[in-house]
């Protein structure tokens, strides 16, 4: 069997730094079986870019190997057509898209120039598994070089329908050049159903029914591999020092009354202002439960450089800021708002320190923290998750309450009926969810991945 060589934009930790998510862990693991590379970009801006020398870590048979983008990169592939123009399309936001051939260009020269970085360092028999939207091309180039290996992509974003891809100008080079893939892996069937729509309406493609499509004359096997955590070892975190420091500190502050968290990176997709505005309905339609309740929302800014995200984290703070001056009294604040990040077992203890978990994205490939909330919960006493339809993890998760984010009525009565759910229901619907989440880990999705890349080989 080859080596594994992982591709992604940003790459590892290999050890454990209690910041690391269950991907890196699931990918970490993938290489220690196989022995392997993780490639990406090193996080560094500098005027060498991507002819930068390689930076490498780790031993020889577990190595991560990074280089560097330029400013130009970094404005046009990164923060430009990555983050402006192939995020909102995927996430079905036409509205907050940029369409400019200057992003465009600067993707595919990205592309060409990890392809080119890469190249060198692959082996006769090695696998190659791409994630995410930042290399669409990358296969097509490695192909150009006479590539022949094994490659594999996994989308961790949505894949919209025809109608949605279809807007974003010259969509027939970036879906054909993905059809240089071997292995086309998304995350719910109904991505899945997305591409291969689009597959034979846009490119006459053919649905051989066992998981090849042909279209381009090409065939690729296109798979949904619904991505999971590390379910046992995240419950754990719950039960660890960090944990039980976090949840004291925010028992001794919620004194008797429950809370409902939100954990979201601030990003338009997340819908965390339509979650304070259902917050806000709640409050309205159920009066007796004001001072019952709180919620937390710990968010984390992310991609500051792009307007959009500029915008909506005023947003957040000047509706957070209207709902407290609203409804607060003495001893209450309905949202208490933070904007940084904590570590994974701190998370944790947060998590089972939360009643509810409102998880509510306009729209969200899978949405891992809905899959932590419940991993981290106590199985004789555990909490409610509400989940946006929206989410790729609604597919998998139907013991949650599920609900359209849009309409602020049905998350304020879902959060009603989950602050009233009695124990027997709470359990059972939990039992279901977990179960589920240990036949679905991180580990088997990184294994099942893997397994359809070796079936083409
Ligand atoms: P994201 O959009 O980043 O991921 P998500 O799946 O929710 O979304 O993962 C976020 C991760 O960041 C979670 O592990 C969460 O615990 C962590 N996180 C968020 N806020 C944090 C905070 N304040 N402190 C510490 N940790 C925090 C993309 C796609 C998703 C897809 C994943 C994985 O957008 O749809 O599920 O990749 O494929």
């Amino acid at each position: 069997m080859g080596r594994v060589i992982i591709v992604s934009n940003r790459v590892g930790p290999l050890k454990d730094t209690g910041k690391a998510g269950g991907l890196a862990v699931a990918l970490v693991d993938v290489l220690r079986e196989r022995g392997g590379t993780w490639f990406g970009w090193s996080g560094e801006i500098s005027e060498a870019g991507t002819f930068s020398e390689m930076k490498k870590e780790g031993s020889r048979s577990v190595e991560l190997a990074t280089i560097d983008i330029d400013p130009t990169d970094n404005a046009e592939f990164y923060a430009g057509y990555a983050n402006r123009t192939l995020w909102p399309v995927l996430h079905y936001r036409l509205d907050l898209a940029e369409f400019s051939p200057v992003f465009e260009a600067g993707y595919r020269r990205v592309n060409q120039r990890f392809a080119d970085r890469l190249r060198p360092l692959i082996g006769p028999d090695d696998r190659i598994w791409v994630h995410d939207y930042h290399f669409f091309h990358l296969a097509a180039e490695l192909r150009a070089m006479g590539v022949g290996n094994p490659i594999g992509f996994f989308l961790h974003i949505p894949f919209p329908p025809v109608d949605m891809i279809s807007a974003l100008p010259r969509h027939r080079d970036l879906v054909r050049a993905l059809m240089a893939y071997d292995v086309i892996g998304l995350q719910t069937d109904r991505d899945r159903r997305h591409l291969v729509d689009y597959l034979r309406e846009e490119a006459g493609g053919f649905d051989h029914g066992d998981g090849r499509v042909e279209a381009w004359g090409r065939t690729s096997r296109i798979h949904a591999f619904p991505i999971g955590i590390d379910t046992e070892g995240f419950h754990g975190f719950a039960e660890t020092p960090e944990a039980k420091r976090e949840r004291s500190r925010l028992e001794r502050h919620l004194t008797g009354r429950r809370q409902i968290v939100g954990v979201d990176r601030i990003d338009y997709s997340k819908g965390i202002p339509h979650r304070f505005r259902a917050l806000e309905r709640f409050f309205d339609d159920y009066p007796d439960e004001r001072g019952t309740v709180s919620l937390l929302q710990v968010a984390p800014p992310s991609r500051g450089e792009v307007d959009a995200y500029a915008d909506i984290r005023r947003e957040l703070e000047h509706l957070a800021g209207h709902i407290n001056g609203r409804f607060a009294d003495l001893d209450w604040t309905p949202i208490r708002f933070i904007t940084r990040g904590f570590p994974r077992r701190g998370l944790a203890g947060i998590y089972r320190s939360s009643r509810v978990a409102l998880v509510t994205p306009l729209r969200d490939g899978m949405n891992l923290v809905a899959k932590e909330y419940v991993a981290a919960q106590k199985h004789d006493d555990p909490g409610v998750l509400i989940l946006s339809r929206f989410a790729g993890a609604a597919e998998t998760m139907g013991e949650a309450l599920i609900v359209n984010p849009y309409a602020a009525d049905e998350v304020a009565a879902a959060i009603k009926a989950a602050l009233d759910m009695p124990l027997d229901e709470r359990r059972a619907r939990h039992f279901a969810l977990y179960r589920r989440l240990l036949e679905g880990d991180a580990k088997t999705w990184a294994n099942n991945f893997i397994s359809a890349l070796e079936a083409v080989a």
